[in-house]
């Protein structure tokens, strides 16, 4: 029990090292600059006029999707964000320089939030898309601009305003069509590996994965994109093991993909594990567990003479629930797999 507790807590160190998928960061605009007083001085000109010039506008700072980005990890250390100030009016009639937008890229399936309370702003979802979270105060206007044929002298010009202040939470969550869950080891990553180019880890402990990884499935001439997930256990809805944080990115997907690993064909077991990831899903909410599901039957070269047993097929038939029994090592049945995950998201895409 105690080794569970080390190795959980080393997991969760190595995660926020490896992988960051929420960032809450403070933002500042820029202030408008102040407008200037000031009269003109001229040789033989005795009392030149206002030449005060107004100040600039504070500038913005804009989140751009960018499909090049795949982690929030830039805002890991760099927390505060400022951007720059309107510089002020001058005399002569110049007016102070606008401030420079700050541009903060982000990944695509960015969903930009108020952390304080927790409204989403904005969820950038296309590569260049925009969202101005701040907006730079006003620039004051100088006294030039307060002369009128009652006021030829005004001795006052407005202050520059204040740029906006807001905290974000940032929360990136991933945009793949088909999302692997199951228990830890039902061999998601083996599976992934197999069908797309993802290299992700594979061992025989639990949590091997830490953080979502994904591939590109390439089936006829079309493909989709499949997720790796990190290993759900009982009350990771809850906020159990790796599993909230990364049940969000299920959120977006359009079909689930349910691995339990059948190499040890107690049906009693295996209804219990996959009972399991069933709560969680559902406990979790957001519709995750209306979500068009397919139920894999791993590791089934491992059952003598490679097939999964009938027992077994029956129990989830009884259910209405479709599996497709496979094997990442041997091969069987990817194909099949593959062709019906597509089969659902073309009836999802509805093409
Ligand atoms: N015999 C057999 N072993 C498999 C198969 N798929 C995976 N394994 C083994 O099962 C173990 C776990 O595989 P992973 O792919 O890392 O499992 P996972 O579900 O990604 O595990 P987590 O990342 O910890 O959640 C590894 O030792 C794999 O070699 C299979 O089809 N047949
Ligand atoms: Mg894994």
């Amino acid at each position: 029990m105690g080794h569970l507790f080390s190795r959980w807590k080393s997991v969760c160190c190595k995660l926020f090292a490896m992988f960051i998928d929420e960032a809450k960061i403070s933002l500042k605009a820029g202030d408008g600059g102040a407008g200037c007083v000031s009269f003109r001085r001229e040789k033989y000109v005795p009392r030149g006029g206002p030449d005060g010039g107004n100040g600039g506008h504070g500038s913005k700072i804009i989140f751009v999707a960018n499909k090049g980005e795949s982690t929030l990890i830039r805002f890991r250390y760099k927390r505060i964000f400022e951007s720059e100030n309107g510089r002020p009016g001058e005399s002569s009639s110049k007016h102070g320089r606008q401030g420079e937008d700050l541009i903060l890229t982000v990944p695509c399936g960015t969903v930009i939030k108020d952390a304080e309370s927790g409204d989403i702003l904005c969820d950038l979802t296309e590569d260049r898309q925009e969202f101005t979270a701040v907006n730079g105060g006003r620039g004051g206007k100088g006294n030039e601009h307060f002369k009128s044929s009652r006021y030829q002298a005004p001795r006052f010009a407005q202050p520059g305003e204040p740029g906006e202040r807001k905290t974000v939470l940032l929360v990136l969550k991933l945009l793949a069509d088909v999302g692997l869950v199951g228990l830890p080891n039902a061999g998601k990553s083996t599976l992934i590996s197999r069908l797309t180019a993802a290299k992700p880890k594979i061992a025989d402990y639990p949590f091997t994965t830490l953080a979502p990884k994904i591939g590109v499935v390439a089936v006829e001439d079309d493909a989709f994109v499949m997720a790796d997930m990190p290993g759900l256990i009982e009350g990771a809805h809850l906020g159990k093991g790796l599993g909230t944080r990364f049940l969000k990115h299920i959120e977006r997907t359009s079909v689930i993909c349910h691995l339990v690993d059948i190499s040890d064909p107690d049906p009693e077991k295996i209804l219990h594990d996959f009972e399991v990831i069933e709560a969680e899903l559902k406990g979790y909410g957001h519709s995750l567990s209306e979500k068009r599901e397919v139920v894999a039957l791993t590791k089934i070269d491992a059952l003598e003479g490679g097939e999964a047993p009938e027992e077994i097929l029956r129990i989830f038939e009884s259910r209405g629930i479709q599996t497709v029994p496979l094997s990442a090592v041997s091969g069987k049945n990817l194909e099949k797999f593959v062709r019906l995950v597509y089969e659902l998201l073309r009836e999802k895409r509805g093409s």
